[in-house]
């Protein structure tokens, strides 16, 4: 188990009583969210739709009207099941939080997408301590109907799989964490937001592009891969893409040699200032 995301144990949790299948899946309990729970999504809704024209990619903002969210209310994973198997054939499969790597990766390499199926309390409206329903569906499926970034997602998936058994699980998740949780693409008109964990957080869809303490650094996988990164606050690096492209073709190699090249030497500080090292790796 990479030290990525800790599997908490959700028997506390208030719905840990319905049971899931050996894949962690289990169908949305849609009667189980309350009037409260559909406010919160409009509230989050509304204000993240207000932020993200002038700060998400078009791939983003074209992918979250594909999906024609209501703004009101909790969408079911039929519904937009039906509509992710017109575009990109992805699908979401409702779980109870974070699954353990290889169950995720597994997944991710079936095109299937893990969604967290509750949705945060009022009171944590800006900062939970695990991704929830607003951040996995808000945040990451939109990007699930664009053909290259679902190729890419499926394709991180199925080196997974191959490198659970390979101890190179932290620099996957450094990988994963980098561009799918909080990347940065470049455009004509500027720096846009693609990662999830930006596009699900109201402060963090600000400040990524215009506080002057975090750095940007072009995309670099093994910089990436030696990385460490903070799980509970801002990020203090941001890797900034050229183009999807260049994410799918930089996952279409063997990880291999990479994790047996890299994995001896010393990691960066999630702030430090490092070198570019893209031009090192053969
Ligand atoms: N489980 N449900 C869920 N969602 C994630 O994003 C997730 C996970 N388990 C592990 C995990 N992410 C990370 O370790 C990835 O880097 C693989
Ligand atoms: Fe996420």
């Amino acid at each position: 188990m990479c030290d990525a995301f800790h599997v908490p144990d959700i028997t506390a949790r208030k719905n840990a009583d319905l049971p899931h299948a050996a894949d962690y899946t289990l169908a949305q309990p849609y009667e189980r969210y309350t009037d409260v729970d559909q406010q919160t999504w409009g509230t989050l809704y509304a204000r993240q739709i207000a932020l993200l024209p002038e700060r998400a990619c078009t791939e983003f903002l074209d992918g979250l009207q594909a999906l024609r969210l209501a703004p009101d209310r909790i969408p079911t994973f039929t519904e937009l099941n039906e509509r992710l198997a017109r575009t990109t054939g992805w699908a979401l499969v409702a779980v109870h939080g974070l699954i353990p790597d290889d169950v995720f990766f597994e997944h991710l390499s079936q095109r299937r997408f893990p969604v967290t199926w509750w949705l945060r309390e009022p009171q944590q409206l800006d900062y939970l301590e695990e991704p929830d329903l607003f951040h996995d569906l808000f945040g990451h499926v939109p990007l699930l109907t664009n053909p290259v970034f679902a190729d890419y997602l499926q394709a991180y998936g199925k080196g997974g799989v191959k490198a659970a058994h390979l101890h190179a699980l932290p620099m996957l998740a450094r990988l994963y964490w980098y561009t799918v949780e909080f990347g940065l693409i470049r455009t004509p008109q500027g720096l846009r937001i693609f990662g999830a964990g930006i596009l699900s957080s109201r402060t963090e869809s600000v400040a990524c592009l215009s506080s002057p303490a975090p750095q940007r650094v072009p995309f670099d996988l093994q910089r990436i891969m030696r990385t460490q990164y903070n799980i509970d606050r801002f990020q203090d690096t941001y890797f900034v893409i050229d183009s999807f492209d260049q994410l799918f073709a930089a996952t279409a190699p063997d990880f291999t040699p990479y994790y047996a090249q890299w994995s001896g030497l010393p990691e960066f500080g999630a702030s430090e200032r490092a070198p570019t090292l893209e031009a090192t790796h053969g």
